[in-house]
């Protein structure tokens, strides 16, 4: 395909991974504003690169006709979590809502992946206006802790490194550092209501220093 065809295919991913970063951002900042603890640390969203949706499309069998319905990660938003716990609040928050449409939901946090990858994975419908009109587009959400994105971000720079033929003793470390991540998680979800507290406060006083 053209890249003015690309160009133009990709213009409504890029809206919506640029509305729902701002969306979910705000949703952190009306949590703190509120003085409420936010389930949501940090945000980040991408529009995937015309090469990995062709690696994507090649590895699945998938053809032109069907890209945009079974390429559901063109249009890709990640949540990052302080905590195990947060994970299911901010998946309420997005069933909740009524600008997206929530397809279908992996769970990759309680069925860990062979690989050691823990996430959960929400993949939604979401209107964009462009030039062109109202189109609906399928976009992914990964929804991680801090920890498991640690995981995450390392394992996939090595999967890049070794394009997918991991050495067996680095698949090992990483499925043992997975472990690692899990206790981690576990060890700081029992320190939760603690840190909780002490974010609760200090946001308070920061806000009673911006209200002089
Ligand atoms: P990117 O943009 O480089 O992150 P797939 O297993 O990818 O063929 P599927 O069914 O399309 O299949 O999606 P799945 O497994 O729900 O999730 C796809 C995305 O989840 C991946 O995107 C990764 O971001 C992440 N992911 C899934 N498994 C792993 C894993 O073992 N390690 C890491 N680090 N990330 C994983 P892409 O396509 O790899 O693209």
């Amino acid at each position: 395909m053209e890249i003015r065809l690309w160009r133009e295919l990709l213009i409504p991913y890029e809206l919506a991974v640029k509305e729902l970063v701002m969306k979910f951002n705000q949703l952190k900042k009306e949590h703190k504003e509120k003085d409420l603890y936010s389930p949501i640390e940090q945000v980040t969203g991408r529009v995937k690169s015309i090469n990995s949706i062709l690696e994507k499309m090649q590895k699945k069998n998938i053809s032109w006709d069907e890209l945009e319905e079974k390429v559901e990660d063109i249009a890709g938003v990640r949540i990052i979590c302080q905590f195990y716990e947060d994970i299911e609040k901010v998946a309420e928050l997005i069933r909740r809502r009524s600008d997206m449409q929530v397809l279908e939901e992996k769970d990759y946090v309680t069925h860990m992946k062979e690989s050691g990858y823990r996430s959960y994975h929400m993949i939604i419908l979401y209107a964009t206006e462009t030039l062109n009109g109202r189109k609906e587009i399928r976009a992914e959400i990964q929804i991680r802790t801090l920890a498991m994105n640690f995981w995450a971000t390392i394992e996939h720079s090595l999967q890049y490194k070794y394009k997918g033929n991991m050495p067996p003793h680095l698949a090992k470390r990483l499925s043992r550092a997975a472990d690692s991540i899990l206790q981690l998680d576990a060890e700081m979800s029992s320190v939760r209501n603690e840190v909780m507290d002490a974010q609760n406060s200090m946001l308070h006083q920061s806000n009673l220093v911006a209200d002089i």
